[in-house]
């Protein structure tokens, strides 16, 4: 890690953190929320790394006001959570459940009275089961009944919501969720998870327009990117390169930026006037990002076009995720590259890294490799504001420990400890020092 100060970054420059609902919420039966995706999957057995579920999580669903309070100590101008979909609409349709509206409601008061824009994504994983049983993303209607929950949400909180996130990473969301089954629901399609892509897109072209008849906030969507890294050098390497491309880092983007889909990738369900539906403007593109991916060309009976590749040489967090700061001014610049007047601007809506972060003897949690890890991709976002590129704000993934999907407890993302036994809440070092560079400015 560098030890000069961090550069300056332009004024009005967004510092948030992110956390998303069935990750930190739990109060998974309160004030009438209907079960999600993620319930069915986390109590079937075999399917979360230490068996346990998003029950009770963080417990934020009751401790809010301590999260809140622990934001304004932190001193960030935002903060990006997800809403229920289950708590608003148990059934997936129909009218709002209104206590489970409440609740969010009374967290964006909060937000509002300390100073912190509230930034909502409507869709991060949790689609009410009964969606699912009726063939979840995989049917059309879908993407209208995501339409009448945005509706229902922008019809109560657009007010007050200062940025609006339709879905986050709808590209995780396929292939770990539809693709191999990693994730809820659990399917495993390959490349027959498709229709998914682009009925997550249309529910996002739907959405935007409900949005805009209730609020005139910014709309966003926030994308997961993995810039690829070619191990090897021949012309199937660099086949197998851009295919893996087209697939993690175009399928959603380009359509969504008016470019319909890259070539080899058109879902088959396409209708007339969805382009233009999913094509419907946005005032930011959010961006997530973790590592970058190595490809190569696949062996001969693999079932994909590329194999994925360990990229070795760079240090590791406790995902095993290599730790490459580079690989995020690369990704913005390269977006501005390739999309040039149609890419709006940018905020890095995720960024961050799980170690096995404990308390020592004192009850302090040190986490030097996270303040690496953050002070590295926040010199590679000012690179990439130095190159041109646009890019208006960054958000921390995540304020606090919390519930890493199919990895339950064990990989910890937090500026804050939690201790999931007993959810006292401890301010790990790295929370001083985001604190610090959020201050200084
Ligand atoms: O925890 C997740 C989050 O829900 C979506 N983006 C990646 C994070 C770390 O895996």
């Amino acid at each position: 890690m560098s030890t000069a100060p961090l550069p300056g970054f332009p004024a009005g420059f967004r510092w948030g953190v992110s956390t998303s609902a069935y990750q930190i919420e739990g109060g998974a039966g309160a004030d009438g929320r209907g079960p999600s995706i993620w319930d069915t999957f986390a109590h079937s057995p075999g399917r979360i790394a230490d068996g346990s579920t998003g029950d009770v999580a963080c417990d934020h669903y009751h401790r809010h006001a301590e999260d809140v309070a622990l934001m304004a100590g932190l001193g960030v101008s935002a903060y990006r959570f997800s809403i229920a979909w289950p708590r608003v609409q148990p059934d997936g349709s129909g009218p709002a459940n209104a206590a489970g509206l409440d609740f969010y409601d009374r967290l964006v008061d909060d937000l509002l009275a300390v100073g912190i824009d509230p930034v909502a994504t409507l869709f991060h994983w949790d689609l009410p089961q009964p969606l699912e049983d009726a063939g979840g993303w995989l049917n059309r209607d879908t993407a209208h009944r995501f339409a009448g929950y945005a509706d229902l949400v922008a019809a109560r909180l657009g007010d007050r919501v200062k940025l609006w996130i339709t879905l986050n990473e709808p590209f995780i969301h396929m292939s770990l969720g539809h693709g191999t089954g990693l994730h809820a629901p659990g399917r495993f399609l390959l490349f027959d998870a498709f229709p998914v892509a682009h009925h997550q897109l249309l529910g996002h072209g739907l959405a935007v327009a409900a949005l805009r008849a209730r609020t005139t906030s910014p709309v966003a969507i926030a994308n997961n990117y993995s810039p690829v890294v070619l191990r090897g050098d021949t012309d199937a390497d660099r086949t197998a390169g851009l295919a893996y491309d087209g697939l993690h880092n175009r399928l959603f983007t380009d359509p969504l930026l008016g470019r319909g889909y890259p070539p080899g990738f058109d879902p088959a369900v396409v209708r007339d006037g969805d382009l233009d539906v999913i094509a419907a403007p946005i005032d930011l593109l959010g961006v997530n990002y973790y590592n970058p991916t190595g490809i190569r060309a696949p062996e001969e009976d693999s079932p994909l076009p590329f194999d994925l590749v360990p990229l070795d040489g760079y240090p590791r967090t406790a995902s095993d995720w290599p730790v490459v700061p580079e690989g995020l001014r690369d990704l913005l610049v390269g977006l501005r590259d390739r999309y040039g007047d149609v890419l709006p601007p940018i905020q890095v809506t995720e960024s961050g890294c799980a170690y096995d972060d404990a308390p020592d003897a004192d009850g302090r949690v040190h986490d030097p490799e996270r303040i690496a890890y953050l002070d590295g991709h926040l010199r590679a976002v000012r690179a990439a504001i130095d190159a041109g590129v646009d890019v208006t704000g960054y958000f921390v993934w995540s304020l606090l420990d919390n519930w890493e999907w199919a990895e339950g407890f064990t990989k910890r993302f937090g500026l804050v400890h939690v201790d999931f036994r007993t959810q006292v809440r401890t301010p790990k070092s790295s929370y001083a020092w985001f604190r610090d560079q959020v201050v200084r400015r």
